[in-house]
C-alpha cells in the first residue's frame, strides 16, 4: 500500500471521527496521516525494516495509530474504517470537498435527509429541502449548490504538483530505453498550467513498436485504450490519462511545438506559416508543393518563421506571439533562482519539521534564507502563536541560527487578518520581526468592497512586508475571495507591500493574469511554497512556473536577491 492511501484512509478516519464528535482522536489521525504524507521513505519500507517499533518513529503515530497502519500494510483493509464506513455509509471525501460541507454536515444531511453522495445532496438542495434543516437556512442552500457547481467544473482535470513527479518519473523511464533517441513532456505539463487533463509524451525511436509494448505494460497502467504503431493511449494508477507519440527525427520539432500548444497559439502560428506560402503541421514545415522545409528541432520552426523561440509557459496565445516578432519577450525569472524561501510553516504550528529541520533543507536545496512564518492565534485550530509564543520563537530562531551554517533562518509571522482589517497581533511584536505576511483565514465571502477595504487595511500596516497568497483561492475545492485586484495592486504599489506568488499545489495565488497586472504595475513579488514539511519546499518550482506564465522576470521578485540584498529592502 501506498503512502497516499495510507495517508488518505487515516484523514477520513479523522473525518469520521469528526463526526462523532470525538473530542482529539480526529486531530490524532490528521496529524499522523500529515506526517505519512511528509514521508520520503515508503512506510511498508519502514514497516518491513522494523515493524510497528519503526512506524511509531513516524511523528504522530502512536501505538494505537501504528497497529493500524500495519494491518492496512499487511492485508490492504482496516476493520476500524470499515466499521465506521458502515455506521455511516456516506462518500464522506466528495461530500466535504464542496465549500461550506465538514463532518458535522454530512452526519445532520445523511441522519435527517440518507444523503450519501454528492449527487444526492445536489437533489435535495435544488428541491429546496436543506434551507428547512437546522443550522442551515437558504443561505447555506445556495453555498452549497454554488460548492456542488465549482465540483463539477474542476472535474477530470489534475492539479500539476500532484502528479508531475509521476509523469517525469515515466520520462526518466522511456529516456532510459535503448530503443529512444529523445523525449519530452508536451502539452499544458510542459506549459506547466496549473491543472492538465491529460499527459502528452512526444518521443523519437527508430523502433516505434518497442516503445509502445513498454508504455502500454508500465506497472502503473490500469487500462489501455489505444495501442497503435506509433500512438497509444491509457490510464494511469493516478487516474490520469497518457498519451504517447512516437514521431521521425526530422519532425520532431515541429511534434513538438504543435503538441506543446497551447491550441490558440498553434492556430496563430499557422497563419503566420500561411502568409508565408507555408504550411505547419505536427510533421514539419511544408512549401506548397508538399516538400518538406524543416521541422526537427522547435528553435528553428520559430526562427524560420519570424519569432524568437519562447519559453512554452508564455504560449496562451495572450501577446507572445506579437512580443517574439518583435524580440521583446520577458527575459523569465529562471528556474532555481530564488534564494530565499518566506513562507514557512513548522511544529510550532501545523508543520510537521522543526525550525532547524526546514533551515536544514533548504540549505541542502540551496536557498541562502528562509522565513518562519507560523500562524497567529485566530486560527487556534493550528495552535496559532499569541504575541508571546512569537517573542518565545524568535529568541528559538536566534539560538538557532548560531548553530546552523550555510543558511539564514529569518523570524517571521504569518498574522491573521480579522473581519474588520486589523491585524490579530501586536504592532510591537510585528516590529520586531524580520518579516511578516499577512493573510484571511476567515469571513471568505464578505462582499467584494469589504473584503478589498479590509485586506487594503492590512496592508497598510507598515510592519506587513508581504500580503500572503492574496485570493485565498484553493484549485477545485474554494473560490476566491471577491476582491477588487487592481485596487490590492495599486495598494501594494502605494504601501510597498509585496505581493506572494504562492507555490502550494492547490493555491498558486496569485494566478497568471494577477501577475501579469501586478507586473505591469510595477508592484513586487514574492514566491514562497507555504511549506507545512520539508518536502514542501520543493513546490518553490511551481511558483516559479507560475511567475513564468506571469511574464515575471528575476528583478520582480525580491527572493530572488541575494540575502544581504533582501535585508536592505526590509523596513
Ligand atoms: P489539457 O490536456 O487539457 O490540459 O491541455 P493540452 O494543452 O495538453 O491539450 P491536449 O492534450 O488536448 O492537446 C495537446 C496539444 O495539442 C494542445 O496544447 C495543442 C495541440 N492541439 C490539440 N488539438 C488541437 C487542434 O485542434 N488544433 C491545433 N492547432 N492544435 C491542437
Ligand atoms: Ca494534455
Ligand atoms: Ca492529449
Ligand atoms: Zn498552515
Amino acid at each position: 500500500m501506498k503512502n497516499y492511501e495510507i495517508a488518505k484512509t487515516l484523514y477520513n478516519i479523522a473525518l469520521y471521527l469528526e463526526m462523532e464528535d470525538e473530542p482529539f482522536k480526529p486531530r490524532a489521525y490528521e496529524k499522523a496521516a500529515r506526517s505519512v504524507e511528509a514521508l520520503t521513505e515508503d512506510v511498508s519500507d519502514i514497516y518491513k525494516r522494523g515493524g510497528t517499533n519503526a512506524l511509531m518513529d513516524i511523528p504522530g503515530v502512536g501505538e494505537a495509530i501504528s497497529a493500524k497502519i500495519e494491518e492496512l500494510i499487511l492485508t490492504g483493509k482496516l476493520e476500524y474504517y470499515e466499521k465506521l464506513k458502515k455506521k455511516i455509509p456516506v462518500d464522506i471525501e466528495s461530500l466535504t470537498s464542496i465549500e461550506g460541507v465538514g463532518p458535522k454536515r454530512v452526519k445532520t444531511l445523511y441522519k435527517k435527509l440518507k444523503i450519501k453522495t454528492v449527487e444526492d445532496l445536489e437533489k435535495v438542495a435544488k428541491a429546496g429541502r436543506i434551507r428547512k434543516l437546522e443550522g442551515f437556512g437558504e443561505k447555506s442552500e445556495q453555498a452549497i449548490l454554488k460548492g456542488i457547481e465549482f465540483l463539477k467544473r474542476s472535474k477530470g482535470r489534475f492539479i500539476l504538483g500532484y502528479v508531475l513527479p509521476t509523469l517525469r518519473e515515466i520520462e526518466e523511464r522511456l529516456r532510459k530505453l535503448p530503443e529512444v533517441m529523445k523525449v519530452n513532456i508536451a502539452g499544458s505539463t510542459r506549459r506547466m498550467k496549473e491543472t492538465i487533463g491529460d499527459a502528452d509524451f512526444i518521443v523519437v525511436s527508430n523502433k516505434p513498436q518497442k516503445v509502445m509494448d513498454f508504455f502500454t505494460s508500465m506497472p502503473d497502467v490500469v487500462h489501455v485504450y489505444s495501442k497503435g504503431s506509433t500512438k497509444s493511449m491509457v490510464k494511469l494508477n493516478n487516474g490520469l490519462d497518457a498519451d504517447i507519440r512516437v514521431v521521425p527525427e526530422k519532425s520532431y520539432g515541429a511534434a513538438l511545438q504543435y503538441f506543446t500548444g497551447n491550441k490558440d497559439h498553434n492556430i496563430a502560428l499557422r497563419k503566420i506559416a500561411i502568409d508565408k506560402g507555408w504550411k505547419l503541421s505536427e510533421y514539419g514545415v511544408f512549401d506548397r508543393h508538399d516538400k518538406y522545409l524543416f521541422g526537427k528541432d522547435e528553435e528553428e520552426v520559430y526562427e524560420k518563421l519570424g519569432l524568437k523561440w519562447m519559453p512554452p509557459e508564455l504560449r496562451e496565445n495572450t501577446g507572445e506571439i506579437d512580443a517574439a516578432k518583435k524580440n521583446k519577450l520577458p527575459k523569465l525569472i529562471e528556474y532555481g533562482s530564488l534564494k530565499g524561501d518566506l513562507q514557512i510553516q513548522t511544529k510550532w504550528t501545523d508543520g510537521t519539521n522543526s525550525i532547524k529541520e526546514m533551515g536544514e533543507e533548504a540549505k541542502n536545496l540551496g536557498l541562502e534564507y528562509i522565513a518562519i512564518t507560523d500562524h497567529t492565534k485566530r486560527n487556534a485550530f493550528v495552535g496559532g502563536l499569541d504575541n508571546k509564543k512569537i517573542r518565545q520563537q524568535m529568541k528559538e530562531i536566534e539560538k538557532i541560527n548560531k548553530i546552523i551554517n550555510g543558511v539564514k533562518i529569518l523570524s517571521g509571522s504569518e498574522v491573521d487578518i480579522l473581519k474588520n482589517g486589523e491585524l490579530d497581533i501586536s504592532d510591537d511584536v510585528l516590529e520586531d520581526l524580520d518579516v511578516v505576511g499577512a493573510s484571511i483565514h476567515s469571513s471568505f465571502n464578505l462582499p467584494k468592497i469589504e473584503q478589498t477595504n479590509r485586506i487594503i487595511k492590512a496592508m497598510e500596516n507598515e510592519n506587513v512586508d508581504i500580503l500572503f497568497h492574496p485570493t485565498g483561492r484553493l484549485i477545485q475545492e474554494r473560490e476566491p475571495y471577491d476582491v477588487n485586484m487592481e485596487k490590492i495592486i495599486q495598494t501594494a504599489k502605494d504601501t510597498g507591500t509585496r505581493l506572494e506568488v504562492n507555490a502550494f499545489p492547490n493555491r498558486l495565488d496569485l494566478k497568471d493574469e494577477h501577475i501579469k497586472l501586478a507586473v505591469k504595475a510595477g508592484v513586487k513579488l514574492v514566491i514562497n511554497s507555504d511549506a507545512h514539511n520539508k518536502n514542501h519546499l520543493q513546490y518553490l518550482e511551481l511558483g516559479i512556473a507560475q511567475a513564468r506564465r506571469g511574464w515575471a522576470e528575476a528583478k520582480d521578485v525580491v527572493n530572488t536577491r541575494k540575502l544581504n540584498d533582501f535585508l536592505k529592502l526590509l523596513k
